[in-house]
């Protein structure tokens, strides 16, 4: 890996240094990005994408542009004020190579302003030069432009002038190494998604992406930042006011900003972010927040008698029934902890969240008596159906439905009690389960038919969603509990969930239907990675002895191609149902041949936009959504 270009004399303590990080992130590239999967690969966008981000913070920054070339490289651009190109003072080299090729090497330049710097973000842009084939990066300042080039991480020169300009930037292109990563294609819509999401919460950066082979381009800017992501999240939603309520304060260097409106759904959408990472595990902003929301809302309605005769006290579930909010908090040195470093640890940010929410809540309450009083007639009525919710669980419970010591009778479970190797199939229909427990490995394998309708989450309250069977019987076999207070992942059964349905309309529709519910209710479980979705072949190709089962019609075609032509018997899966107990183990459920779709909530907005559209009221919308995302929602009955 030496630098060919160097002789032996130029050779310093530093590129030794240099040449060990690069190998070091290249040997284990899942410590620094997470994964190597599409995931992992989609990182490196990010990663460059933050270092502009934190220009933008720093108040430097109004434009930034992704580009998706057909080569497969992609470039970010921005119009901030340029890496520096200065010599570094013990390094001797120009500070634009020292971030280009030292590790974490990234943010010492400017101390003071915000910074992305946890969960998998921050590592530097380093690293995704060193995970890269080839990497160039143009800097202009000063009126030049300086460029360097790298192979693998490793400089092919030093740091030259390469032209003119009149205006400041930083240009990176990279092409990932097809060697590192199992996939190297970008999803322009994964990419929109978090460019998106960037752009709402810096209100005043502009973010293009563009991509070159399909001539697609989105622009995001949207000025009116938290509100208008509240607007986003709340657009299938009826809102309870029109407008979302909005504050934003700043207390020794801490800077919190929120939005929030209530809706008519029983849902609790919260979203959490330090430095415009996601805070998935929360942390104490949002600790700070909550009990300002509870305390504040419980203060106004006894001081306005709005509780009238009843003896009540409004919980956090209580109010936080039906509410969108997005929490953004920017925090010069933060902590994050929790198991996947997404938990805001900051004690300080807690208090400072908490009075800026209540002084600013009470005030707004006191000028909006109207809005105050439908929040408050809102979760009064979730106080009262938490109440009756007490009573179905306890009725539940006693029929012993929910309790972790009984099994539902329809579960045929597995041998082995460690949850750990164990997985569940939510297969649909009794037939095919029938054929998925004769088919399993029952050391490991539990199977679940599902047979009746399972509730539409989105619009029930959960007293009513426990009174649905299929939902209880799912709830029981898991046991782990349910909701955002009670779902306890420790007790989890079995980790690996894995939905099967046919590749039909009715199979996507209940596919739908259950990740709503886990995503809704069980949200750990998908968060952590433990959902899967089985993916049953369609066609079965059969020529003499040859066999073959392809999982869609490129698949197949290409398949007819290569088993040559006429006499190919195919046959088209209509149901898992059709299949014999020895065809579902060996095409859908042996682990060592099945391709299982890991279901994530990396796109946890995009999930909430979907589901909310999909399965909430607003039927034009639906109609119009499905028009433009048939990529999506394939299939779906709505
Ligand atoms: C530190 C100092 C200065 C600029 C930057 C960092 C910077 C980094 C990146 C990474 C991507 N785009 C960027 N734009 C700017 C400037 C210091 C100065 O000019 O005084």
């Amino acid at each position: 890996m030496a630098n060919k270009k160097s002789s032996p004399s130029e050779y310093s303590a530093g590129h030794i240094q240099v040449l060990k990080g690069l190998e070091a992130v290249r040997k284990r590239p899942a410590m620094y990005i997470g994964d190597i999967s599409i995931r992992g690969l989609h990182h490196l966008v990010y990663e460059v994408v933050d270092n502009s981000i934190d220009e933008a913070l720093a108040g430097h920054c109004t434009k930034i542009e992704i580009d998706l070339n057909k080569d497969g490289s992609v470039t970010v651009s921005d119009n901030g004020r340029g890496i520096p190109i200065d010599i570094h003072p013990t390094e001797k080299r120009p500070a634009l190579e020292i971030v280009m090729t030292v590790l974490h090497a990234g943010g010492k330049f400017d101390k003071d302003s915000y910074k992305v710097s946890g969960g998998l973000h921050g590592v530097g842009v380093s690293v995704v030069n060193a995970l890269s084939e080839w990497c160039e990066v143009e800097v202009s300042r000063e009126g030049q432009v300086h460029g360097q080039k790298y192979k693998k991480g490793v400089p092919e020169g030093d740091v030259k002038v390469i032209g003119k300009k009149s205006k400041s930037g930083t240009k990176t292109t990279f092409l990932p190494d097809k060697s590192i990563f199992q996939q190297t294609d970008f999803n322009f819509d994964f990419v929109s998604e978090r460019m998106r999401e960037l752009a709402f919460l810096n209100r005043d950066t502009e973010i293009t992406i563009r991509e070159e082979s399909t001539s697609k381009k989105k622009i995001f800017h949207y000025k009116g930042g938290l509100i208008s992501f509240v607007d986003y999240l709340n657009e299938s939603r009826e809102t309870l006011h029109k407008n979302p309520i909005y504050f934003r304060g700043e207390r020794d260097d801490v800077e919190i900003e929120i939005a929030l409106q209530y809706n008519s759904s029983y849902i609790e959408n919260v979203f959490t972010y330090v430095n415009n990472i996601n805070t998935h595990e929360g942390g104490t902003h949002l600790v700070g927040f909550k009990a300002a929301l509870t305390r504040t809302l419980n203060s106004y309605a006894q001081k306005n008698n709005l509780f009238k005769k009843e003896s009540i006290n409004l919980t956090g579930e209580d109010v936080r029934e039906g509410i969108t909010v997005v929490i953004s908090a920017k925090v010069m040195e933060p902590q994050f902890e929790g198991q996947t470093k997404t938990k805001l640890g900051n004690s300080e940010v807690r208090g400072i969240t908490e009075s800026l929410v209540g002084d600013g809540l009470a005030a707004f309450l006191e000028e909006n008596p109207k809005v105050g009083k439908s929040i408050i007639e809102k979760s009064l009525n979730a106080a009262r159906s938490r109440e009756a919710a007490r009573k179905a669980r306890e009725l539940t419970r006693r029929k012993s439905a929910l309790d972790s010591g009984s099994l539902p009778g329809k579960l045929a479970d597995c041998s082995s009690r460690d949850a750990a190797q164990c997985e569940v199939y939510l297969v649909e229909g009794d037939s095919a389960g029938g054929s998925a427990k004769q088919g399993r490995d029952r050391r490991f394998q539990a199977i679940l038919p599902l047979k009746g309708k399972i509730l539409n989450v989105e619009k029930a309250r959960i007293d009513k969603i426990l009174t649905n069977e299929e939902i209880r019987t799912i709830i029981s076999a898991l046991g782990a509990g349910f909701g955002a207070e009670d779902f306890d992942i420790s007790k989890l059964r079995y980790h690996k969930i894995i939905i099967m349905t046919d590749a039909d309309v009715d199979g996507s529709h209940i596919r739908t239907l259950l990740l709503t519910f886990f995503f809704r209710y069980m949200k750990d479980l998908v968060e952590q990675g433990h959902v899967y979705v089985a993916q049953p072949p369609l066609y079965r190709l059969h020529k003499g002895k040859r066999e073959h089962y392809v999982y869609n019609d490129d698949e197949r075609d290409k398949m007819i191609k290569r088993m040559g032509g006429n006499n190919i018997a195919i046959q088209r899966y209509k149901g898992l149902g059709e299949m014999n107990p020895d065809q579902l183990w060996n095409t859908t459920m042996d682990p060592e041949t099945r391709t299982n779709l890991l279901v994530t909530i990396e796109e946890a907005i995009e999930a909430d936009h979907i589901f909310s559209i999909l399965m909430g009221d607003n039927v034009e919308l639906r109609r119009k959504f499905i028009e433009e995302n048939a990529r999506y929602v394939k299939n779906l009955d709505v």
